[in-house]
């Protein structure tokens, strides 16, 4: 391998791209919390806050300017600014010798790009060529959820609802619901929306990233093509309907799966229990089922009302949440490089 994500003495040069958002500080805080072995780290956003630092392991960073920074003695480059800065920037890091892992969209589709989440499909990252997709937060959690159910049945239709959380759209999406919710309590003018298409205070909104021909939202797409593409099942029927609601932090999403055989809830219930990554709490007596404000914060795919279709014993209806700054993009992002670095020691 040409890349430098080989073990120096003390362990790997990272860099974060995007270090001041609501991503990036979160990958910052990952890495420290799974003792990621962290030789060395840079911290890279735009020119509005080079100079200003981040918390990394109690440690102040001064962040560079991405625009002036070199990456040729960095082994790894976690980039989340978003689908311009990547496609701008992160073939001169791969060509400068680091693997990137984009959190981008910019690269997902493209063929000899990876698109991984470690537990549905870390074979992906046995050919890569110094640049790996980490998929779209809404995939994330689902494919983790549809994973055992596919080794064990098969799949065969999906329809999934999001209910997707502010921060999905950075921390100004955060901040705009803040300011929004407070002139909504407080009687004042709401701020004009910027980040959504309408205020989202109080509000559900059935429309993330632009409308397409089809009457599907882009990020509606994501979700079918991503599924496919990391499934490995190019045919799969999906359809989704994406919602941003007035939540901080975690997607949920109900999910309706059609399976190749009857199989029962109490059938998916135990395959879930040993499943990687996935937290089940199913027990509705006990008003124990899966909420955004339980999962912020925590690692797992969280599922829960987990139910038989009444009409058809093939399908199956159930209710997911995952932190979508976490699974959803950060922690995912570092788990690629702990696989990578398994490979090589
Ligand atoms: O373009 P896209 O693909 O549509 O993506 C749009 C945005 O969606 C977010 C992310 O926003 C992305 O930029 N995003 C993407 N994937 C996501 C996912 N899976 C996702 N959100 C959730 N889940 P973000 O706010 O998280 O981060 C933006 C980062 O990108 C840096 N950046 C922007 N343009 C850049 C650039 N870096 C280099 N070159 C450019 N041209 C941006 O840096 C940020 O790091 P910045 O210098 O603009 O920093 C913004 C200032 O915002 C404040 N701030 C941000 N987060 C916090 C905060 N303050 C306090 N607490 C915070 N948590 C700081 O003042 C900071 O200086
Ligand atoms: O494609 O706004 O990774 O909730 C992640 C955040 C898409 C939008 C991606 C959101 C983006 C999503």
């Amino acid at each position: 391998m040409n890349y430098r994500n080989r073990n120096t003495m003390g362990g790997y040069r990272v860099a974060v791209v995007g270090a001041t958002g609501a991503v990036g500080r979160e990958m910052l805080k990952t890495l420290e919390a799974r003792n990621f072995p962290v030789a060395s780290l840079r911290a890279m956003a735009s020119a509005r806050s080079a100079g200003q630092s981040v918390d990394y392991a109690g440690q102040q960073i001064v962040i560079e300017d991405l625009n002036h920074a070199g990456f040729a003695d960095v082994d790894f480059a976690l980039f989340s600014a978003g689908g311009s800065v990547s496609l701008a920037h992160a073939s001169r890091a791969v060509e400068a010798g680091a693997v990137v892992i984009d959190n981008t969209s910019a690269f997902r589709m493209y063929p000899d790009v990876p698109l991984v989440v470690p537990e549905v499909n870390a074979h992906a990252l046995d050919d890569h060529r110094g640049l790996i997709a980490n998929p779209n937060c809404s995939t994330i959690q689902m494919v983790v959820a549809l994973k055992p159910l596919e080794q064990a049945v098969g799949i065969e239709r999906v329809i999934v609802s999001t209910y997707q959380s502010a921060s999905g759209a950075g921390q100004q999406g955060v901040d705009e619901l803040m300011a929004g919710t407070r002139a909504y309590i407080n009687g004042e003018q709401e701020p004009a929306a910027k980040k959504f298409a309408h205020a989202l205070a109080f509000d559900v909104l059935p429309h993330i990233d632009v409308f397409e021909d089809s009457g599907f939202t882009r990020e509606e797409l994501k979700m079918v093509n991503e599924t496919r593409k990391i499934m490995d099942r190019p045919g799969l029927e999906l359809a989704a309907t994406c919602a941003r609601v007035p939540v901080v932090r975690g997607h949920s999403e109900s999910i309706t799966v059609d399976l190749a055989a009857p199989f029962s809830a109490e059938q998916a219930r135990a395959l879930w229990a040993d499943a990687p990554g996935v937290q089940l709490f199913d027990a509705p007596a006990q008003n124990h089922y899966p909420r955004a404000r339980l999962a912020a914060d925590t690692d797992a795919t969280w599922i829960g009302r987990v139910r038989n279709d009444l009409h058809r014993p093939q399908t199956l209806h159930f209710w997911i949440v995952s932190d979508n700054l976490r699974k959803g993009a950060a922690l995912n992002a570092v788990q690629i490089a702990e696989v990578l670095i398994g490979r090589l020691q």
